[in-house]
């Protein structure tokens, strides 16, 4: 039967368009008893025209959220949970507890006193300091102390443990890991340390004390990991440099002035599957709209704004916590008049762009502002 009617954008040449009828259901039934199927049933679901993503934008507000997660204080030790985390569940990613695309989050606090055992995996791990004193964390030796608006790395395969000191406060923070992506390409493992808990000589905080002098490289640090010898990122420096970059940029049209967390030896990205950003949006900044392939967790470290994702305005502030799924158009605007407003946020961007799948887009209408809906 020949075909003539055009009857949606996936009815042209170079699109599968077999119409079904019975002799065709009498072959695929066949096909199946073989464990095959014929490709132009599928085709189309397989090649979308460009990417469609599963999850939806969320926020996450944190004056729902802080108070859940102290509630686990009473709940479970870390002893017993492993880590005492509330994870941040889209929606639509509940089959492979992610926050976003292949990437999950989630809020963990610990007590003064209180020590989470050392384990691994395959995996990768970053955290954003939100509250408290006397966090550390331990990655493969190198004990760190953690504390507001701190980034700290757990490159994959690194034994890590955390704590908060005695004479600490109850402490909060955000967990980042590809664990939902490790998953996905089956690659995952996890071991358990074997005396619990790592023991070592290695100097309190020498990670940052070595690698966080600012175009700085110590002679005498041999490293040869593939990711970042700078393991925590302070806040202090990082607002300094935010506030110095912004004296002398107009910053990006659609993120505002923005630097990216990096490796100080090599320039890359501090881990080889996750990236981060920390941006500002000077008083009453609106940045346009534009898409990319490649997820983004956002995190509020300071003042208040909103973002419009997939068409839809969301009205965060300190410590909320957002997500703009991939090739998703999303603008950000900074509600203050006086004050600049700050976004941590971290990414797959460095997994997107090893396997050639970067790809980003402005949005032209409008003038680069996307229609709200109601
Ligand atoms: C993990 O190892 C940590 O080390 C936190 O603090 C959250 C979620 C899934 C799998 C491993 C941590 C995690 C995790």
């Amino acid at each position: 039967m020949v075909q003539t009617e055009i009857k949606s954008k996936d009815d042209i040449l170079g699109r599968a368009r077999v119409r079904d009828n019975a002799e065709l259901q009498a072959y695929y039934d066949d096909l199946a008893k073989f464990e095959t199927g014929a490709l132009w049933t599928v085709a189309n679901a397989i090649e979308p025209w460009e990417p469609t993503p599963k999850s939806a934008p969320v926020l996450w507000r944190h004056s729902d959220l802080r108070e859940q997660v102290l509630r686990s204080i009473d709940l479970v030790r870390p002893e017993d949970a492993g880590r005492r985390v509330v994870y941040l569940r889209n929606p639509k990613r509940q089959d492979v507890s992610a926050a976003c695309g292949w990437l999950f989050s989630g809020i963990q606090v610990m007590k003064p006193g209180e020590k989470a055992g050392a384990h691994r995996h395959a995996a990768s791990a970053l955290r954003f300091i939100m509250e408290g004193k006397g966090a550390y964390t331990i990655v493969d030796g190198h004990k760190m102390e953690l504390g507001g608006n701190d980034f700290v790395i757990t490159p994959n395969g690194t034994w890590h443990e955390h704590g908060v000191a005695e004479d600490g406060e109850t402490s909060m923070w955000q967990d980042g890991l590809d664990i939902p992506l490790t998953n996905c390409l089956e690659a995952n493992f996890y071991e358990v340390h074997p005396n619990d808990y790592q023991t070592t000589n290695i100097p309190l905080n020498d990670r940052p004390l070595s690698w966080g002098g600012a175009g700085l490289r110590p002679e005498m640090d041999k490293w040869d990991k593939p990711y970042s010898p700078l393991m925590r990122f302070a806040w202090e420096p990082t607002y300094e440099a935010l506030q110095n970059y912004a004296k002398v940029t107009d910053g990006s049209p659609y993120d505002g002035v923005m630097m990216r967390y990096v490796n100080p030896q090599s320039g890359d990205n501090p881990m080889l599957t996750m990236g981060a950003h920390i941006q500002m949006l000077r008083p009453s900044e609106h940045t346009k709209a534009h898409r990319h392939t490649g997820n983004v967790i956002y995190h509020v470290a300071k003042g208040e704004g909103y973002s419009i994702i997939g068409g839809k305005r969301f009205d965060w502030k300190k410590n909320d916590i957002f997500c703009v799924p991939a090739w998703t158009f999303h603008e950000h605007c900074n509600k203050q008049e006086r004050e600049d407003t700050c976004l941590f946020s971290f990414n797959d961007f460095p997994t997107m762009e090893k396997l050639g799948f970067w790809a980003e887009q402005a949005l032209k209408d409008n003038n680069g502002h996307q229609i709200v809906a109601e």
